[in-house]
């Protein structure tokens, strides 16, 4: 076996740019990752800040790195070791940048610690039609700003010859103030059915990366117009930035059309309560975006700026993440700019009782869950199937009446069935039909993307019925 090639710092130091290779170290091993770079699912200029340099730093902010699976890729790349007086643990301080985090609540199931990422449990998911603060599901992509509401200010930039506002709490508060109900979804909820069928990138979200809540605070066609705003007749978007940011300044961003902001029928809000209380810390205090009908990532926290644009967001997470692709594309091939951004997400349902695995009393099953589509429509059905598919009855559907085209916010349903006699197990499905009649597709396979997003086969759950 021949001895490891030796570099320096200051060696590695020097491949920082495309023309020189891109080097980064982890511990004493030096990775030479010039190829990796534009595969990397956190995006290429994230990987660039530690170009050069050690790791460390970057994946504390990232904890998404603690797996064997990253490491195994990161092995591929290895071109040696750091000279031994270049071993000493880097200079470079490592507060950690989360030590500010909210104290959460202790049934939420974590995906992620750093950034916080967590699910309530499917058993409590569907107990309240309202979803309790406490057990929201969180999805954060960075440390939770901690922002006073007494010097807060939301800038929000006016057309050109128009009026730029900076806006504070009260300021907000004297808009008429709007409430309405919606659900909340994360485009990668029931990721994990995805990764079963085959692997993908990303956090391993069960069923319950969904949340419903009342939500109030001034519509955001309010606020633009009273910057100068009108609908144009040219393409033009929304973009957001929050207050949470990366080590290099990096505000997590959307963006959403003109036209929904600009519409009062879409209730777009700029969200200050939450169920009637202030924003929870991890749900955007003071202020964030709420979008019915649209997908959780446009939902903008620690709601920094507004601006209107010809063009969508350029944030990573606009134009780099939370876009679908065929099953045919791979990290090799996708090519990001060829989809459009996921706005409206499709029919959704999914079991919260019993439990996969679960051992029922035979007699009578109760079949519990919820159902949701995107863009305002409504739930109209939903069929469950106590046998893989092969018959189905149709369940009740509990919840709030819906108005037309205005569905924002879930249905919960149950069905209560006889356990069929002589079974000693059963495969419980459930399937959702929305108001356009677009019903979830039966298996994962034709909708699998390497991102896991957008997953809403059937679910299926899987009992056995005691002797
Ligand atoms: C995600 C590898 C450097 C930020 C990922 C994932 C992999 C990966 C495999 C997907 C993990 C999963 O979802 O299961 C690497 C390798 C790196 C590197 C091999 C070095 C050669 C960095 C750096 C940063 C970073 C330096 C930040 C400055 C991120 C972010 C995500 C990510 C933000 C996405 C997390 C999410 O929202 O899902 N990386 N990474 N990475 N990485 Fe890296
Ligand atoms: N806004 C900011 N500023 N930072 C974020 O990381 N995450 C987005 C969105 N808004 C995020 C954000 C994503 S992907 C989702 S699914 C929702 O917030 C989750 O909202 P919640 O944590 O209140 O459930
Ligand atoms: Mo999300």
């Amino acid at each position: 076996q021949e001895p490891p090639h030796i570099y320096t710092r200051e060696e590695v130091r020097s491949h920082s740019s495309p023309e020189t290779g891109i080097w980064v170290t982890l511990g004493s091993e030096v990775f030479d990752v010039t190829e990796f770079v534009d595969l990397h699912p956190g995006g290429q200029s994230k990987l660039m800040l530690a170009a050069g340099g050690p790791l460390e730093p970057f994946w504390a902010l990232y904890a998404v790195h603690n797996q064997s699976h990253v490491r195994e890729i990161l092995a591929q790349y290895k071109i040696g070791e750091l000279s031994p007086e270049d071993k000493a643990p880097s200079t470079l301080k490592t507060s950690d940048p989360y030590a500010d985090d909210p104290i959460r609540h202790p049934a939420l199931k974590i995906n992620s610690q750093r950034p916080f990422n967590a699910e309530p449990p499917l058993e409590l998911l569907t107990e309240n039609y309202i979803t309790p603060n406490p057990i929201f599901f969180t999805r954060n992509h960075l440390p939770v700003p901690n922002l006073d509401p007494d010097t807060y200010r939301l800038h929000v930039v006016g057309p050109p010859g128009g009026q730029s506002l900076s806006l504070s709490l009260d300021d907000l508060y004297q808009f008429p103030k709007h409430e309405v109900t919606v659900t909340l979804q994360c485009a990668g909820n029931r990721r994990s059915e995805m990764t079963q069928f085959k692997e993908v990138r990303g956090l391993g979200w069960n069923a319950g990366a969904i949340s419903t809540a009342r939500w109030a605070g001034a519509r955001l066609c309010d606020v633009l117009a009273q910057a100068g705003h009108q609908l144009s007749e040219t393409e033009a978007h929304v973009c957001f930035e929050g207050l949470d940011s990366d080590p290099t300044g990096t505000a997590y961003g959307a963006s959403i059309p003109l036209a929904r902001a600009m519409d009062p029928e879409a209730e777009v809000l700029l969200a200050y309560e939450m169920n009637g209380q202030p924003l929870p810390r991890d749900h955007g205090f003071p202020v964030r975006v709420v979008v019915p009908g649209v997908v959780g990532a446009r939902h903008v926290k620690w709601l920094g700026k507004v601006s209107v644009e010809p063009e969508e967001s350029y944030s990573h997470w606009q134009r780099r993440d939370y876009k679908g692709f065929s099953p045919s594309v791979d990290w090799d091939t996708v090519d990001f700019d060829s989809a459009p951004s996921i706005q409206e997400l499709p029919v959704q349902s999914a079991i919260t009782q019993p439990k996969d695995g679960e051992t029922i009393e035979s007699g009578e099953v109760t079949v519990k869950g919820y159902a949701w589509s995107g863009g305002g429509r409504a739930v109209v059905r939903v069929d469950v199937s106590l046998d893989g598919g092969l018959t189905w009855q149709v369940a009740e559907l509990d919840g709030e009446e819906q108005r037309p085209r205005k569905a924002w916010a879930w249905r919960l349903w149950q069905l209560q069935a006889p356990v069929p006699p002589g079974k000693t197990e059963l495969n419980i499905v459930c399937k959702a039909v929305d108001d356009s009649y677009n019903v979830q597709p039966d298996t994962v396979a034709p909708i699998w993307n390497l991102r896991g997003v957008l997953s809403n086969a059937w679910h299926r759950v899987h009992v056995h019925i005691a002797p």
